[in-house]
């Protein structure tokens, strides 16, 4: 079966199951603290994708966030999958969370796949062949003025109150934005910038699961990305993330003159 088939068969196939999943409180664990949580369907999902992807390709190599990688296999292919993107979202709203597939080859894109569980809302692109919700063709906003812009970041607790090295910048750009919005799952959000329902996308931490597929879809959608000093996003490492609805805006957040 084709790559890209198996994706999408993989991640409709993850949703079902966690549109009618049951939730009980002793399925929810800390990792690291009480806001770093997981529950056994984010490790269900994940050895389900990784099940169907190694078993037709078995030298692809898969990256996801609950199961250490394997380094070193020969394939250019990787794969990078989260089972559940935004799980607080999961466990508190049982709405806003996604599953989320990226496929690359030697550093290049392939294709991203980003499924809005609860609305049923596919985000998929392919590499050259634009980037698509279902079946309706999407296209970043164009909006220019920072007065009009519309500000996503997944983790206001990260972005705002954290000391870090853009810290005063992301102050100075809130108050001249038109609204901050925070929906809580990075793929999502990168997904709304996409959709031209957000201009701007900020997050202090992203790992690669959260972005790489999303990233695929916001730039065949017309965006760019980068790290919070404009730096090429890395592809394998836990990084920050700015991403814009064009290349005018990067500049306009690199310069921080608002
Ligand atoms: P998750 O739900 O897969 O953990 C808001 O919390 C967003 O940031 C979610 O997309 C979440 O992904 C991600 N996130 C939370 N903590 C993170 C961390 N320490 N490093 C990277 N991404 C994180
Ligand atoms: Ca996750």
């Amino acid at each position: 079966m084709e790559r890209f088939k198996l994706a999408r068969n993989g991640i409709m196939k993850a949703g079902a199951a966690l549109r009618q999943c049951p939730l009980n409180e002793d399925e929810v664990r800390r990792k690291t603290d009480h806001q770093d949580l997981v529950t056994c369907w984010d490790k269900n999902i994940e050895q389900m994708l990784r099940r169907e992807i190694l078993q037709f390709f078995p030298t692809d190599r898969v990256v996801g966030e609950e199961y250490p990688d394997k380094p070193g296999c020969p394939s250019g292919v990787i794969w990078y999958l989260d089972p559940i993107d935004g799980t607080t979202n999961f466990i508190n709203q049982r709405r806003n969370y996604a599953v989320s597939v990226g496929c690359w080859e030697n550093e290049r894109p392939l294709f991203g796949l980003v499924l809005d569980v609860e609305r049923d809302e596919l985000y998929w692109a392919k590499k050259g062949g634009g980037a698509w919700r279902n079946g309706d063709a999407l296209h970043v906003s164009n909006c220019g003025k920072v007065s009009d812009l519309l500000l996503a970041t997944p983790c206001i607790q990260y972005t705002f109150l954290e000391e870090h090295p853009q810290r005063e910048n992301m102050l100075r750009l809130a108050r001249a934005a038109r609204a901050v919005r925070s929906l809580g799952s990075v793929a999502l959000e990168l997904c709304q910038l996409a959709a031209g329902e957000a201009d701007m996308f900020v997050t202090t931490r992203s790992a690669p699961w959260d972005h790489n597929a999303a990233r695929v879809i916001l730039e065949e959608a017309g965006g760019c990305i980068c790290t919070l000093d404009g730096e090429p996003l890395p592809l394998n490492l836990n990084t920050t993330v700015a991403a814009f609805n064009s290349r005018e805006m990067c500049k306009l957040f690199m310069q921080g003159e608002y």
